[in-house]
């Protein structure tokens, strides 16, 4: 595989798909030795078939507010692969959204889903629609007209939908409303329904208690537990919320939790009744943490800033791609920092995942950490699919049995020489070899 001709076709045809292209250039840089290793997948042209998508579904959604005034967004759908199974991944309401955010989205759901052993290939889609400050009805209005174009092209063995960024249980709630009356079929074609009408339990948390279960196996490779440690996270939605009850429940520390204005800095921590104020935060549909601060004395709102700049154990980024980059890691690795995780979705920048792994600091990347959320959605699927539902306790073994075997995963593939683990290199070359493996099996498609 030549790498630079790749990325430079790729460059070419999608200039200025900045966060694509950065996704993209990630994995393939940690394949080249696998990739360069099995001709056969060059000869089959499996890189150049796996860095675009199967298609691009892009639509308009107008829909009247309150005032009844007209507005205008744009809906997407990106299928990318689905070599393993039918496409899954979430859908994203957040003003950021463009077709680049997107398909580095679908790009990672790929080698996630195929990290979790369940039967999914890859997708993602979302809208620019700005989720913040709407009233439930106009959040209800644009849940359905999105879905009046999405219908046509998903389905339970097609495209299988779900939460992400902005788009949670009420959201899903509408979605579903509005598929079923057009799709005449109540087969649980989104993932993250409500627990009485075909959703799973444990997935609210899924993502967050995934990605604990994930960095307490790393903590573990360094005799280390989460047991009396500080632990910065970013975010106040739901992976957020998953992690904070989680590590409390281990013996850890929140510190800190984020939004768009600044974040709160708590040391005291961040358990019990301020856990629950969280949620209430975020069901206000209003985008900002400061607020905490007015609820907790022992709160501290620090405006405008990151919460990496405070002395801490553990890092979790909890929120949005590119929140922590090169300086945010100097200081985190001046400050003594154990493990890093991400649970967001390429929360770190390059510049900072090479500090890490320079530093041989335990680095977990996304795709590995947060595939929690998705795996329990895989498990929706199934309950659905036999028409029965699990309990909490069945639920949460088979996903700290999946998030066990990525992690197992990432140390067969990433070790290195000198036993350092390199869990970006390990995640990726995992997920590529099933997904190469099976592209292979099918044929030219
Ligand atoms: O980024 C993700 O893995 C998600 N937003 C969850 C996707 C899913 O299908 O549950």
């Amino acid at each position: 595989m030549n790498l630079n001709n790749i990325m430079n076709d790729l460059e070419k045809k999608h200039p200025g798909e900045v966060e694509f292209l950065q996704a993209v250039r990630e994995v393939l840089e940690s394949i080249e030795e696998v990739v360069n290793e099995n001709p056969q997948f060059d000869s089959a042209k499996v890189i150049e078939r796996l860095v675009e998508p199967d298609r691009v579904i892009m639509f308009k959604v107008p829909w009247i507010d309150d005032n009844g005034d007209v507005q205008v967004n744009l809906g997407y759908r990106v299928q990318f692969n689905n070599a393993l199974g039918p496409y899954k991944g979430g859908l994203r309401f957040h003003p950021s959204v463009n077709l680049s955010i997107l398909k580095f989205l679908g790009f990672e759901q790929i080698f996630k889903n195929a990290l979790t052993t369940l039967p999914m290939g890859g997708g993602k889609g979302g809208s620019d629609f700005n989720p913040k400050g709407k009233s439930d009805n106009e959040i209800m209005r644009f849940c359905q007209a999105f879905m009046l174009e999405l219908w046509k092209v998903i389905g339970p063995e097609t495209d299988v939908p779900a939460g992400d960024v902005g788009v949670g249980g009420k959201e899903i709630g509408y979605l579903y409303g509005m598929y079923k009356k057009l799709a005449r079929e109540n087969s649980g074609v989104l993932t993250g329904k409500g627990l009485g009408w075909g959703g799973s339990l444990i997935r609210p948390e899924a993502t967050g208690f995934g990605g604990v279960y994930f960095t307490k196996e790393m903590l573990a490779m360094q005799n280390e537990t989460f047991e009396g440690k500080t632990v910065a996270i970013s975010g106040f939605g739901n992976v957020a919320w998953g992690v904070a009850l989680k590590v409390t429940e281990l013996g850890g520390k929140i510190i800190t939790i984020s939004g768009p204005d600044g974040y709160i800095y708590d040391e005291e921590g961040i358990a019990g009744e301020k856990i629950d104020y969280l949620l209430e935060l975020r069901a206000s549909n209003q985008d900002i943490v400061a607020p905490f601060a007015d609820e907790f004395p022992s709160a501290k709102f620090i405006p405008g800033k990151r919460p990496w700049e405070v002395k801490c154990d553990i890092a979790m980024p909890c929120a949005i791609q590119n929140e922590l980059n090169g300086d945010d890691a100097k200081l985190l690795v001046e400050n003594g920092v154990l493990a890093v995780a991400e649970v967001s979705n390429m929360g770190c920048t390059p510049e900072a995942v090479t500090l890490f792994h320079e530093k041989k600091i335990p680095f977990g990347p996304g795709k590995a950490v947060n595939a929690g959320g998705v795996a329990v959605s895989g498990l929706e699927m199934t309950q659905n699919a036999m028409k029965l539902a699990w309990t909490r306790e069945e639920v949460d073994a088979k996903l700290h049995h999946i998030m066990s075997s990525i992690h197992t995963a990432c140390i067969t593939h990433g070790t290195e020489d000198d036993g350092y683990i390199n869990y970006v290199k390990g995640a990726n070359i995992a997920g590529f070899l099933k997904v190469a493996n099976a592209m292979m099996d099918q044929g030219v498609i």
